[in-house]
């Protein structure tokens, strides 16, 4: 018997929240089904049988980046042979094509922390965009991207927010955070914003009332010690706004980054094992995303046996990704996400970017 899962499992059932020794413990442990089941009880508890997923599209505005982090592949020079820039047309053409669908709600923008585009451009966007397709859920800019809003428009994270909410923003994505370390930032991602920062406009939306995802980028250069503070950093700002929504982990994919050669892909059971750790972790988290890009199918429909709880959405060309190696297909139709849900016994829950249920099947 392993007495300190044990433990850990009695806290569980008695709803009790678990330390940072527990959540090193559960690294620690080769018990992944154990693992597993535990965070399977808490996923019942707190969301009950409903997987969610949404009918979407990914729009990347552009991959020239300053950011330059050593984990993309996606971001580029301007000089780069792949890089390119969506002009606003073909922006909208993109949009009304993939909104002939009548059941996509929902737009996901994220892009390179581009050199010379200014903030208003990007405001101009999401407002060109709202006022086009009313209808449509904005989901749209990491904190990343806000600070580099803040950096040059001069202006706080307050108003930027503020204005991009007035013009058509709605939720926020959870990308940018990766490790919420700064020794770690300062290895791998120094041209962007801190932890502080990541931290301070997450706070700052949710005080707006905009909900935020937050993501954990793992399986590069952190310890095991490292996420599991990523998760408590997470767990505390939660207690304090309540406006994280969903959290996803994004396993990293070496291919054609800066670290190709030198980290090999995390395993399927370090993956499943970091979504039931961080199911665990995440007491006040609502949803826990198992991103089928990032997995692949069958092992997004085997974490909803890990913890989660949601399995993204049709997404219609995703490119961050797969510029890194993923096998996954770059969309998927929503009758497969369906029937894939329901395989596991689970009922499908369509939603918009605020995970409002629209209907179940
Ligand atoms: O911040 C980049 C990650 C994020 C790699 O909120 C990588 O629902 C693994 O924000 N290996 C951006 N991960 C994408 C993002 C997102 C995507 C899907 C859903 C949601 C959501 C948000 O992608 C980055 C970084 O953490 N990333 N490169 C890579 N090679």
């Amino acid at each position: 018997m392993d007495t300190t899962l044990d433990k850990i499992e009695e806290k569980i059932q008695k709803g009790q929240r678990l330390s940072k020794e527990d959540g090193m413990a559960l690294y620690a442990s080769n018990d992944l089904a154990r693992i597993g089941q535990m965070a399977d009880t808490v996923r019942k508890r707190i969301s009950g049988d409903f997987v969610y997923y949404n009918v979407n599209l990914h729009v990347n505005l552009t991959n020239i980046c300053i950011g330059q982090c050593k984990f993309c592949a996606f971001g580029c020079k301007r000089t780069s042979d792949k890089a390119y820039e969506l002009t606003k047309q073909s922006i909208l053409d993109r949009i009304a094509k993939a909104a002939e669908d009548p059941d996509m709600r929902n737009l996901h923008i994220v892009s390179g922390l581009h050199p010379d585009w200014p903030y208003e451009h990007y405001l101009d966007i999401i407002k060109t965009i709202k006022k086009t397709f009313p209808t449509l859920h904005l989901k749209g800019f990491t904190g990343v991207e806000i600070m580099h809003f803040v950096k040059i428009s001069g202006k706080s994270i307050e108003t930027v927010l503020r204005e991009l909410i007035a013009a058509g923003l709605e939720a926020m994505p959870g990308g940018g955070a990766e490790i919420l370390d700064d020794s770690i930032r300062q290895k791998l991602c120094p041209n962007k914003a801190t932890s502080a920062e990541w931290l301070e406009v997450a706070r700052t939306a949710h005080k707006l009332g905009i909900k935020t995802n937050a993501s954990m980028l793992y399986g590069h250069i952190e310890t095991k010690e490292q996420r599991i503070n990523h998760l408590l950093t997470l767990r505390a700002l939660q207690d304090e706004t309540g406006g994280l929504q969903t959290f996803i982990c994004f396993p990293f994919q070496p291919k054609n980054t800066a670290l190709e050669d030198s980290i090999t892909r995390t395993s399927v059971w370090d993956d499943l094992k970091t979504m039931a750790i961080s199911r665990l972790m995440l007491d006040n988290v609502h949803n826990i995303k198992a991103y089928w890009v990032m997995l692949t199918l069958p092992i997004a429909m085997l974490a909803l046996g890990f913890g989660a709880n949601d399995i993204d959405g049709t997404v219609g060309g995703e490119k961050i990704m797969h510029a890194a190696g993923v096998h996954s297909q770059k969309s998927l139709s929503k009758n497969t996400l369906i029937a894939a849900i329901k395989e596991t016994g689970r009922i499908p829950a369509e939603c918009d970017c605020n995970s409002n249920v629209i209907r179940t099947f």
